[in-house]
């Protein structure tokens, strides 16, 4: 048998064995909800045919020729019974785009389209595209904002780094077809992480945003915004009222950002953010919840303390340790939710909960005090609690 045949008998099994792999839950978990022994998408799922050259004439060693490097930050949306994630894939080169991937179930057996996604671009073409938030709007439509990257045009002569981040817009039927429409106008110098809130708000769409004044630092846009704008087709938002601020000593004291589009729920609209504070070993990133008023999104009702999500085992680890992020979540009509995140800028995984779970813990966990001596008397009224029973 040739190399080539070896090789690529060896890469189906192995392609095949990973997506015929159940998932199991870790139990007991924690209550709020149940994480998972594998990752649910990682780059290993990408299609041999988008790696490899699979003609054993020009590629006799069966070589790689366009790897792909990591496959994270997925948006995910729930039709007609089935889960898609559209996730940013990234290749070896650096640059990222968008992919569906889609699985019955939710927790495996998830199974890239045959192509990536064309999103096209406006007049000035973007560098790198990634992030997608889906949301399914009272308008009919499914938009996915993303965050659109391109070279700053200010940067100083051998600068290669700067970049511009702002928030791009597509919007889809059937995440088959997009249309790609004008990027968002905001007053801030830079933009990640806007999402669209699914239902409009007084007439208007209703935006959450992270001005941020340069590419790393929100510096002083100070946290998760709120903006309203009249159309999604040439979308322009003035003030950018800050609902969920960054703040001291906190899980979120270097920036935050609104991770999917809010869950509606009796109590509230329920949130998932990200939260990120500077250590010794650099950013940290992790998840946590918030709550906003159904009738006035831009009042939180409830901050549970600390973190939701923090990164375990090799969540800690890839090319951006120390990391998790989401902003994907689906939310079934029979209260179940699974919650799509990333762990370290590399690969995909789910936690699966249910509404009512997220909403106790949202609504019933208390406040963080601020303070050490404030967290000691928190705990020390839950263990006299305990103790009284
Ligand atoms: O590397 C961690 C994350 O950093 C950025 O998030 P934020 O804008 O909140 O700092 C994003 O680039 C995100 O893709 C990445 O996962």
């Amino acid at each position: 048998m040739s190399v080539f045949q070896q090789r690529l008998t060896m890469l189906q099994a192995e392609h095949q064995h990973l997506h015929a792999k159940v998932n199991q839950a870790e139990l007991p978990g924690n209550g709020v909800f149940l994480r998972y022994k594998d990752p649910v998408l990682t780059a290993a799922h990408a299609p041999l045919t988008w790696r490899y050259d699979l003609n054993a004439e020009t590629n006799p060693y069966l070589m790689e020729r366009l790897g792909i490097n990591a496959v994270l930050n997925p948006g995910a949306i729930e039709l007609d019974g089935k889960f898609y994630m559209v996730a940013r894939v990234e290749g070896h080169d650096r640059k990222s785009f968008f992919a569906v991937a889609e699985s019955s179930n939710g927790i495996d057996g998830f199974t890239f389209w045959d192509k990536p996604c064309e999103i096209g671009e406006t007049e000035v073409p973007d560098t790198n595209v990634y992030d997608m938030r889906l949301t399914r709007h009272e308008d009919g439509w499914i938009y996915g904002l993303f965050c659109t990257e391109r070279k700053d045009p200010e940067a100083a002569p051998g600068d290669e780094s700067s970049a511009v981040a702002q928030c791009g817009i597509v919007r889809t039927k059937d995440l088959k077809t997009w249309e790609r429409l004008a990027d968002l106008k905001t007053n801030s110098a830079q933009q990640r992480n806007v999402v669209l809130h699914p239902e409009f708000v007084n007439g208007k769409y209703a935006l959450y945003t992270r001005p941020q004044d340069s590419f790393i630092e929100a510096g002083k846009g100070g946290g998760i915004g709120m903006a309203f704008a009249d159309s999604m087709t040439e979308c322009v938002v003035d003030i950018e009222h800050v609902i969920e601020p960054k703040t001291y000593h906190t899980i979120k004291e270097s920036k935050n950002g609104q991770g999917p589009a809010p869950m509606k729920t009796d109590k509230g609209w329920l949130h998932i953010g990200h939260g990120v504070r500077n250590t010794a070993a650099g950013l940290r990133y992790v998840l946590y919840c918030f709550m906003t008023d159904l009738n006035d999104p831009m009042k939180v009702t409830h901050r549970p303390s600390g973190y939701f999500l923090a990164p375990e085992g090799e969540e800690r680890v890839g090319d951006v340790s120390n990391v998790v992020f989401c902003n994907g979540m689906v939310a079934r009509e029979n209260g179940e939710v699974y919650i799509y995140y990333a762990s370290s800028d590399t690969r995909c995984h789910v936690l699966t909960t249910s509404i009512d779970q997220l909403v106790d813990y949202v609504t019933n966990t208390p406040e963080d005090p601020l303070t050490s001596a404030g967290c000691v008397k928190q705990r020390i009224a839950l263990i006299d609690r305990n103790l009284a029973l």
